[in-house]
């Protein structure tokens, strides 16, 4: 242990613990490669995430269709002509993929898309995996398996092996957002729900979520909600996450996943990136909260308007727990700004990131973006203490930078109660 006795041992001290400390990614879209075709990486998956499609329409008046049809790689030419070649990528989902080569140590100064995809043209899903992980220096990824997704239940029916840095999240949208149309696939494997729901489509859709919990063994349920989200009130969703989803995660001993804020499809033409934000009613959480104490609830909300409230309910309730820069929050003003915030009114009892990678590329930049931003927060939030006298020493900032990035989840899940 050392006291870190001047400001300047205090900033090296936090930029390399905070760079050097393993992260656990709480919310992801990656998949083990044994899952094949859903895991995705590579230049051309990373130039076509959907943060970028969402950019490209801004310089070209191309039908969507027309988009929709052109091939991976054409798409990813056009974005890279658009948004890297046309104009200068300073925008924060332009700047991740800058940053990943720059990681793999491809140099960018030719501007040459070619070059690129010669690299991801030498790699194997499984190898690069390794290398992916290491740069990012993340040591376990939580990914969103969604039962009612076609590919990924066969996946889970034939048992495929599954790599331990990968845990599994149950994913129940459908559920909570589509009733009626979830009821009828779920009579088709068998569970006698009903579009109105009774006592026993109740009892079958317990069932269901349970057979899952069994087959996937998932850290927590999870599911993203509108902004009119509101509890209780007399629909379909109100029971189903009374009678169900808390019952079920009670059962289980794992936490409820609340992602708010989403108004999905503001413009369909834009398939998955044409979704937006709206400012939610976090006063719901703390009715969650408060009427069901033996459930744990990991909260992340869209709107920048819904962080402070968060922050404040949380002080209310130990049982939420606030996690995530989520997707339009996922910037570097925007992290600054609520991380702070979370530090002042919370200590370092919060999450506070997850990266929401969909390409296994983007775990390099989402967390090298973060860390540098967590290392200037923490670094004046540790001179302040220092400024009143309190020593600072190398043990506590190791202590606390480790629950930042893991720790805290663990301890959540492990203190979640199981009836
Ligand atoms: O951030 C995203 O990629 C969004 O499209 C969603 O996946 C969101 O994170 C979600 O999990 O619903
Ligand atoms: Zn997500």
């Amino acid at each position: 242990m050392a006291v870190l006795k001047t400001s300047r041992d205090i900033g090296t001290f936090v930029k390399r613990t905070v760079e050097r400390t393993p992260v656990i990614d709480i919310h992801t879209h990656l998949y083990p490669a044994s899952f094949g075709k859903l895991l995705l990486w590579g230049i051309d998956e990373l130039l076509t995430y959907h943060y970028l499609v969402a950019e490209v329409f801004r310089w070209t008046q191309m039908d969507f269709g027309r988009f929709w049809k052109m091939s991976k790689k054409a798409q990813a030419e056009l974005v890279w002509r658009k948004l890297f070649l046309e104009n200068s990528p300073v925008s924060e989902s332009c700047r991740g993929p800058l940053t990943c080569l720059k990681m793999l140590g491809i140099d960018v100064k030719s501007r040459s898309l070619e070059k690129a995809r010669a690299y991801f043209g030498k790699q194997t899903a499984a190898g690069y995996l390794d290398v992916v992980f290491e740069k990012a220096n993340v040591k376990q990824v939580v990914m969103t398996n969604d039962p009612f997704d076609a590919g990924e239940r066969v996946l889970w029916q034939k048992r495929v092996r599954r790599d331990k840095r990968f845990a599994a999240a149950l994913r129940i949208d459908p559920i909570l957002m589509t009733w009626p149309k979830a009821a009828a696939e779920l009579r088709k494997w068998g569970y006698k729900a009903k579009a109105k729901v009774d006592a026993s489509t109740v009892r079958e859709t317990r069932r269901f979520l349970t057979d899952w919990v069994e087959r996937i063994g998932p850290l927590y349920l999870a599911v993203s909600l509108p902004p009119e989200f509101t509890y209780p009130d007399r629909s379909t969703r109100s029971r189903m996450i009374r009678d169900v989803v808390l019952p079920v995660a009670h059962k289980a001993g794992i936490p409820f996943a609340m992602m708010i804020g989403v108004r999905k499809l503001v413009n369909p033409a834009l398939q998955l990136a044409g979704d937006s934000v709206g400012a939610a009613d976090g006063a719901v959480l703390e009715t969650l909260c408060r009427e069901f104490p033996d459930n744990r609830f990991l909260v992340t909300m869209l709107s920048r308007e819904n962080q402070h409230q968060l922050c404040v309910s949380a002080r209310k309730f130990r049982n939420l727990m606030p996690f995530g820069c989520w997707w339009f929050l996922n910037d570097p003003s925007l992290i600054e700004e609520i991380t702070r915030m979370r530090t002042e009114l919370l200590g370092l009892s919060f999450i506070p990131q997850h990266s929401d990678a969909r390409v296994l590329d983007q775990l390099m930049y989402k967390w090298a973006h973060s860390r540098a931003i967590f290392a200037k927060v923490l670094t004046d939030k540790y001179r302040d203490l220092a400024a009143t006298g309190w020593r600072v020493d190398s043990d506590d900032v190791e202590r606390d930078v480790r629950n930042l990035f893991g720790g805290n989840f663990e301890r959540f899940l492990a203190e979640t109660p199981k009836q």
